[in-house]
């Protein structure tokens, strides 16, 4: 057996980022994508010092408890919402993300989705598929502007003001946001950014973007109560996580006309998607594919991969969420 360290690639991932880490690393891969049970996570841990994971798989006390031998989980994704920080740096166990590499990519696609969703496009292509395009009419599909209108932002990290940029500087949108913390004057100017209180976010925007990280915190911050402080004409759109959303408040909102309608593609209990939401039209609904174009996707993976090697080989992460842990050892 080799001396070099031994880590898992939990799921499939490209092929040169895989030889990649088998420069440094005994790798363990899973190229054929065979269930991603905890037990089987738990069962090809055993004997590995790191782990390449995806966002989806969920390193907690119990699976640390389980993999004595763990030392590091690099997730290819900025968020980390799948780690127990806090059992992580008990555990002495470092996390990486990959942050800033996926930014304007993200940025994008919210704004694709605002788009998509305020015009309708994806319910006005399923009527055409659907050959009930009889004829042209001056109200068919007639949608939200989006030009010149109030784009409000929940949650103002990076990918936040990448889309407050978009709006500001390419739609003439006003944007206004809310946040944990307010962005310095400086961030605010080049984003053209009003910083207002939750509920005058709710009230005052025509389209509501959401990008907050999930946490105990933001788990329903956009329920019935919410949606009911907003716009009867807006748009909501949730590339953030599943979760931050009552899907089913949600639902029955938009059946009603409560808001125009809504733009997901994030779901709470995903790869399940809430059967209400599917039977109502004024939604456009995607396979969490935000940070999805192929040179995007190999720069997560590759950060990832250099997040292994930097410290398991050099002793020194380069996106570390919880050096603390390290005091551990
Ligand atoms: C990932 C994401 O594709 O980075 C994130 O936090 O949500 C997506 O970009 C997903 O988490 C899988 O890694």
């Amino acid at each position: 057996m080799s001396d070099k360290p031994r880590i898992l690639v939990a799921r499939p991932t490209f092929p040169e980022v895989i030889e990649r880490l088998a420069a440094h690393f005994e790798v363990e891969h899973n190229q054929a994508d065979e269930s991603g049970s905890p037990e089987q996570l738990r069962s090809r841990l055993q004997g590995k010092s790191g782990v390449f994971t995806t966002g989806a798989e969920r390193i907690d006390a119990a699976l640390l408890a389980a993999c004595p031998q763990l030392r590091i989980c690099a997730n290819m994704a900025v968020g980390f919402n799948n780690f127990d920080l806090p059992a992580m740096t008990a555990a002495g166990v470092l996390g990486t993300n990959a942050p800033d590499v996926l930014t304007e990519t993200t940025a994008d696609f919210g704004f694709a989705l605002l788009m998509a969703t305020a015009r309708r496009v994806t319910e006005s292509e399923h009527y055409l598929r659907a050959g009930k395009w009889q004829n042209w009419s001056y109200d068919l599909f007639a949608g939200q502007e989006v030009h010149g209108t109030t784009l409000g932002i929940l949650g103002m990290g990076r990918i936040g003001q990448g889309i407050a940029r978009r709006g500001a500087h390419g739609f003439g949108m006003q944007v206004i946001y809310h946040n944990r913390s307010r962005l310095s004057p400086e961030l605010e100017a080049s984003c053209k950014a009003r910083y207002v209180t939750k509920d005058e976010l709710l009230q005052g925007a025509d389209h509501l973007v959401l990008v907050l990280p999930y946490t105990a915190e933001s788990h329903h911050a956009i329920g019935a109560a919410e949606i009911a402080r907003m716009k009867p004409g807006a748009t909501l759109v949730n590339i953030a996580r599943g979760g931050i959303v009552d899907d089913a408040a949600l639902a029955l909102a938009l059946r009603e006309r409560r808001i125009a309608a809504a733009g997901l593609d994030v779901f709470e209990g995903e790869p399940r998607v809430h059967p209400d939401l599917l039977t109502v039209p004024n939604v456009v609904l995607t396979p969490h594919i935000a940070s999805a174009t192929l040179p995007t996707r190999l720069a997560m993976a590759t950060l990832a991969a250099d997040n292994l090697i930097g410290f398991l080989v050099h002793g020194k992460a380069v996106t570390p969420l919880n050096p603390q842990a390290l005091e551990k050892r």
